[in-house]
């Protein structure tokens, strides 16, 4: 129907690539997997539930404070931009801000090449007047635009604390590469999560239907059919804590056996107890957040939080000339 205004980039990760990463993760000790390959077909549906979780508050959080803040934005940001939204490939919050901002097109970049496909054409059937250019990529290696996208002041939307994924310090190398990425003038919108409680953040994470936890085991199951290794999906189970000191998050699979684990030619000892460590959620205070986007070389435009301090989401425009 209006597919025509969709272009599909396939810029994706091979095989070969998730098979070195794996390899290279459980070679670590502690053993380690990269979260960005949770996002397979089924991972992207479970982390789509997670949203719906009545303990997972980030997402209701942040579509609530990007509801009642739509206006502001577009008045700040104005219309007729080159909207890019990294690790978008859900489309399920810029809708929000589409009427607002009524961008040039709108570039959602995904590693997921399924739900970026489903969910652009989803988006282009209720926006008919929207230019879509969907790129499938791995925006944690390179955030390349399509050559073919129109000018326009750029605009980064990037939602979900996915920034949380990133250790503080390549957080600051990711927000560097989105400060290229818009150019001077150019805004960053972002959200993050915000420090809380230890027991609100461990129930999100560790939620009572089990959903987390189908999430953070298909990353083991994944592997199984991608890459033919035997992980007993019996033996091993979730996790998630928070680490008050490193102000994060941590997701791990817990080996309830000594076992071992072959893929493809190697095998992996791992002994009752020992963990894979699958993702780091990191929770920034406002000033931290601010701080480390100064870095940067961006410069606090807006900054809107909850009535209940669970979440935030900043404005940034990159400065004209970094400030070291
Ligand atoms: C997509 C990285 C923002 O850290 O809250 C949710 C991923 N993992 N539940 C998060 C996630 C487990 C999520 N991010």
């Amino acid at each position: 129907m209006n597919s025509t205004n969709i272009q599909f980039h396939d810029l994706h990760s091979t095989r070969d690539e998730f098979l070195e990463d794996v390899l290279q993760g459980l070679r670590n000790r502690p053993a380690s997997i990269p979260p960005k390959y949770f996002y397979d077909a089924k991972g992207s549906k479970l982390f789509d539930a997670i949203t719906e979780l009545p303990e997972y508050y980030p997402t209701r959080t942040e579509i609530q404070i990007l509801k009642t803040n739509a206006d502001e934005i577009a008045q700040r940001v104005g219309t007729g931009s080159l909207l890019v939204e990294p690790g978008g490939g859900s489309c399920a919050k810029v809708h929000i801000l589409l009427e607002g901002l009524r961008p040039c097109a709108y570039v959602p970049m995904d590693i997921s090449s399924d739900h970026l496909q489903l969910a652009a054409q989803e988006l282009a059937i209720a926006f008919p007047w929207l230019e879509i250019h969907a790129a499938c990529t791995d925006f944690t290696r390179e955030m390349q635009l399509p050559p073919s996208a129109p000018k326009g002041t750029h605009v980064a939307f990037f939602p979900g604390s996915s920034i949380g994924n990133f250790d503080p310090q390549a957080a600051v190398t990711f927000l560097d590469s989105i400060v290229e990425l818009v150019g001077s003038g150019g805004y960053l919108l972002i959200g993050v999560d915000l420090k809380k409680d230890k027991a609100i953040l461990e129930a999100a994470y560790d939620d009572a239907s089990g959903i987390t936890a189908r999430f953070n085991l298909n990353l083991l199951e994944r592997i199984n059919r991608e890459l033919g290794s035997d992980f007993d999906l019996e033996s091993w189970h979730h996790r998630a804590l928070y680490n008050e000191t490193a102000g994060r998050i941590e997701m791990h699979l817990v080996s309830t056996q000594t076992q071992d684990v072959r893929i493809v030619q190697h095998t992996f000892s791992f002994d009752r107890g020992e963990s894979i460590h699958t993702e780091n959620s990191y929770k920034y205070s406002a000033d931290e957040f601010i701080a480390m986007a100064r870095q940067a070389g961006f410069q606090s435009q807006a900054l809107w939080i909850d009535e209940n301090n669970l979440f935030s989401v900043h404005l940034f425009r990159a400065e004209d000339s970094k400030i070291v």
